[in-house]
C-alpha cells in the first residue's frame, strides 16, 4: 500500500483527501496516516491540510523499493524490484534470484556495494547515497553469442536515461562504458549462465556515478559523476526509471532481428571512439587503428594503418584512446 499511495501522491496535482485514500485501499484513516508518516520518515516532504488532504511538496533523492516501483513505467523491465541498502554486489544477488526462478525483467538495486565488481576481477567503487548500483535479470531466447550485444543496449539505455532526466549528453565508449566529458560516468558488467550454448539467464549490471563530489586518487583521472559535471544533484530513481524505459524500447527493437541492425546507426552517433585512433588491448596483443563504428553483430570495426579493416569482438578486449582513457 505504501508504494501505491506514493504513486498516487506523485501522480496527483494538488491534494488527495484522506477519505479517498481510505476508500481506495479499504483501510482506516489511522492506517493511511501511518503510511504517510512512514513516507515522511523516508524523506518525502508531504503536507497535510485540513479539509483538503495530502500533497507531495518535494521529493529528495530517496532510494527504496517503493520509490523505484512508483517511478517505473515499463511493461517488464524493472517491474520486479529487489532493493537492498547494502550488499556485496547486485550482480551476485541477481544471480541468486535467477537461480531461484526470478522472472525476466527483475531488477536488483543497492544503495551501497561492498564488493562491487568490474570486469575480470576488477573492483567497482560503490559508496552509499551517490550512485546507481543495479543489475537487470533477463531470460532472453537468443544465442549466447548475441549476449554481448545486451551490454551495448544497456549503454544506449543509460545514455538516454541520463539525457532524458538531466539534459546531460553522454557518449558511449565501446563496449561497456558511458562517458561524460571524456570521463567514465558508468561501467557495465554483463554476466551469463549458459547450458549447451543456450542462455539460462543474463545479468546486466550498470553502475552509474550520480552524486559523488570527489573520487579517490586511484580513479580520479578517469572517473566522474553527474554532479561533478553539472553541479546538480539528481534523483537516482528518476534515472533508473528512464533507463529501464529506454532499455525496454531498445531491447524490443533488438529482439526483432537479434542483432544491432535497427540500432547501430543511433549507437554509432553516440560512440565516443568513432573516427578516433584507438589502441586495442587484447589477450593476443596490442594494436592501433581508427575506430569506424559497430557493425550489426556489435563488433567494433577498426581500420588498420595499412588500410585494411578488422573487427574487434568484445569480451577480453579493452579500448583506449592513444593519448589516454578515451
Ligand atoms: C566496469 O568494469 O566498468 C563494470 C562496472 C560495473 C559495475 C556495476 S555496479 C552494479 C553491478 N554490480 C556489480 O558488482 N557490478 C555492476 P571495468 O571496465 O573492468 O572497469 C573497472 C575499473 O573502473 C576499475 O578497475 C577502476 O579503475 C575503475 N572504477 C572503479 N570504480 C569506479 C567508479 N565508481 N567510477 C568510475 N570508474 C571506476
Amino acid at each position: 500500500m505504501k508504494g501505491e499511495i506514493l504513486k498516487l501522491l506523485k501522480e496527483t496535482d494538488g491534494y488527495i483527501s484522506g477519505q479517498e485514500l481510505c476508500e481506495r485501499f479499504g483501510v482506516s484513516r489511522t492506517a493511511v496516516w501511518k503510511v504517510i508518516n512512514q513516507l515522511k520518515e523516508d524523506g518525502y516532504e508531504i503536507e497535510a491540510v485540513r479539509n483538503r488532504g495530502y500533497t507531495l511538496k518535494s521529493v529528495s533523492d530517496v532510494l527504496s523499493r517503493e520509490e523505484i516501483l512508483s517511478s517505473i513505467s515499463t511493461k517488464w523491465a524493472g517491474r520486479h524490484v529487489e532493493y537492498l541498502d547494502k550488499t556485496d554486489s547486485t550482480n551476485i544477488q541477481a544471480r541468486k534470484l535467477a537461480e531461484s526462478g526470478a522472472p525476466h525483467g527483475t531488477l536488483v538495486v543497492a544503495d551501497r556495494q561492498e564488493g562491487g565488481k568490474g570486469r575480470r576481477g576488477r573492483n567497482w567503487v560503490s559508496p552509499p547515497g551517490v550512485g546507481i548500483w543495479m543489475s537487470l535479470l533477463l531470460r532472453p531466447q537468443i544465442n549466447s553469442i548475441s549476449a554481448s550485444m545486451l551490454t551495448l543496449i544497456m549503454a544506449m539505455a543509460v545514455e538516454r536515461g541520463i539525457r532524458e532526466t538531466t539534459g546531460l549528453e553522454c557518449m558511449i565508449k565501446w563496449p561497456n562504458d558511458v562517458v561524460l566529458n571524456q570521463k567514465k560516468v558508468c561501467g557495465i558488467l554483463t554476466e551469463m549462465s549458459t547450458e549447451l550454448m543456450e542462455i539460462q539467464y543474463v545479468i546486466i549490471g550498470p553502475g552509474i556515478n550520480v552524486g559523488q563530489e570527489a573520487f579517490t586518487e586511484e580513479i580520479r583521472a578517469t572517473a566522474t559523476s553527474l554532479y561533478l559535471e553539472s553541479g546538480v544533484k539528481f534523483r537516482r530513481s528518476d534515472i533508473i526509471a528512464a533507463t529501464m524505459k529506454a532499455f525496454e524500447t531498445y531491447y524490443e527493437k533488438f529482439a526483432e532481428t537479434e542483432d544491432m541492425s535497427g540500432l547501430m546507426e543511433e549507437y554509432n552517433s553516440r560512440l565516443v571512439n568513432r573516427d578516433r585512433e584507438v589502441c586495442i588491448l587484447s589477450p593476443s596483443g596490442e594494436f592501433r587503428g581508427v575506430a569506424e563504428g559497430i557493425n550489426k553483430t556489435g563488433g567494433l570495426e577498426v581500420r588498420l594503418p595499412d588500410g585494411s579493416r578488422t573487427e574487434v569482438i568484445s569480451g577480453e578486449v579493452s579500448v583506449r584512446g592513444v593519448y589516454g582513457y578515451v
